[in-house]
């Protein structure tokens, strides 16, 4: 019916392993909605710097420097490891901000995803992936990558370049107003950010700075890389839904066929065919947005001058005016970030994913076992991430006692449930798992 009535749906299935994915468990040839589950193919978050910092302490971008918007940039390569040091270290003692005082930080963060993805491993606590290393499926804070990352940290931290509010994790200030206030220097955050004309991202970070110091310039780059030229991406894979309004539709399983079919080519038409698809998510060109460039080839945008009640919610501002539909070739990205997600997604996709396993059909005891277990192991690796980078600790001669002191909270427990699951990686590439 599915192929019948709602062919687009048909063929969005085809691209996104929803045959595959939406099987009902126990009747052959049915299916139990319009799930996905996607892999990520481009990176949704980039480092962003201070590039008029970088310029006061005589650090070149690499690649090519591409100006955008008004004091927006970004670069076609990213740094290396070693620069990134170096540069954490001269935002906290060289007087990027030229005021005569050492009074700033690198970061502001214990965990940024884009060092650890260099070496690679992803995840934050709240956000726990499993991969495999060398062929062992490790939680994220008990891999070789981490072990890396926090001894790189080490050196951060004993330049002064990481904000000590972050080892305590207390501070007045939020990290928003830290930035605008010009403290630290660099932090990952979406792509999807660098949009001048869009109000509610400029009274947030990264692009509050621009407001705040009339002198700030920023730059994105893509993430950080190891010493194998790679880094990785957190948020790889997204399992959802491939379209908002389908998400929210819940059918009886003993709907009457010939309502189902009309239900169906709702879904269909609502979700994929492109005018009414726009008018369903976005209402009419001219009256509640307008296009950024070509009709049904550009994202979407406030109209100038028009008084919204709530901007984010009528869908002209925020993220769903660009992740809004399926195919975001489409209706994507903004004119500002688009040269730079175009060359993230020639460039590098490869780097994306590390899968490991993942409990698709909600079909073993894993989510029982993690809210068991997950709340030690977080308080165990967050104490022993402090406690290390901070130089209480040796990393090398600890490090074994803290796998032990996680496998003795229930560690092997997780893992044990984790290889139930299904392997993600298998899973997509048709291979069962
Ligand atoms: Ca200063």
């Amino acid at each position: 019916m599915i192929e019948e009535y709602a062919p687009k749906v048909a063929v969005a299935f085809d691209q996104y392993n929803g045959w595959n994915f939406n099987v009902a468990p126990d009747d052959a040839g049915a299916y139990i909605g319009f799930g996905a589950l996607r892999e990520r193919d481009f990176p949704a978050h980039s480092n962003w710097y201070r590039l008029d910092w970088l310029e006061a302490v005589g650090i070149e971008p690499n690649g090519e420097l591409v100006n955008t918007a008004d004091r927006l940039y970004y670069t076609t390569e990213p740094f290396t490891l070693d620069q990134f040091k170096d540069i954490m270290i001269a935002f906290a003692q060289n007087d990027p901000d030229g005021n005569g005082e050492q009074d700033t930080f690198g970061i502001s963060t214990l965990l940024i995803d884009s060092v650890l993805g260099a070496f690679g491993t992803i995840g934050k606590f709240g956000d726990d992936y499993n991969h495999y290393e060398n062929g062992e499926l490790k939680m994220w804070y008990a891999t070789d990558g981490f072990r890396s990352y926090v001894q790189y940290m080490t050196d951060l931290y004993d330049a002064g370049a990481i904000d000590p509010d972050a080892i305590t994790g207390q501070s007045t200030l939020t990290g928003h107003q830290k930035w605008a206030a010009g403290m630290f220097g660099a932090q990952d955050a979406g792509i999807v950010y660098a949009d001048p004309a869009n109000k509610s991202f400029m009274g947030r970070a990264p692009m509050n700075v621009l407001e705040s110091i009339p002198t700030a310039k920023l730059m994105l780059t893509p993430f950080t890389v190891g010493s194998n030229r790679k880094s990785q991406y957190r948020g790889s894979v997204a399992r959802g839904s491939y379209f908002t309004n389908a998400y929210f539709t819940f059918v009886g399983a003993h709907v009457q066929d010939d309502k189902l079919a009309r239900i169906l080519w709702m879904i269909d038409d609502i979700n994929l065919d492109p005018e009414l698809s726009v008018y369903a998510y976005f209402g009419e060109p001219g009256r509640h947005f307008d296009w950024a460039g070509e009709p049904f080839n550009s994202a979407i945008s406030a109209i100038p001058g028009k008084e919204y009640d709530d901007p984010y919610k009528e869908g002209v501002a925020g993220f769903d005016a660009v992740w809004g539909l399926l195919d975001r070739e489409r209706l994507g990205w903004k004119p500002t970030y688009k040269g730079f997600n175009e060359y993230l997604e020639a460039n590098q996709r490869d780097q994306m994913a590390i899968f490991g396993r993942f409990d698709i059909f909600n079909a073993t005891d894993i989510s029982d076992v993690l809210a068991k277990y997950l709340p030690e192991q977080h308080v165990i690796a967050q104490t022993y991430m402090v406690e290390a980078i901070t130089g209480k600790v040796n990393i090398d001669e600890t490090w074994d006692s803290y796998l032990a002191d996680l496998r003795a909270a229930g560690y092997d427990d997780i893992i044990v449930a984790y290889e139930k699951t299904t392997d993600v990686r298998a899973h997509m590439m048709g291979e069962g798992g």
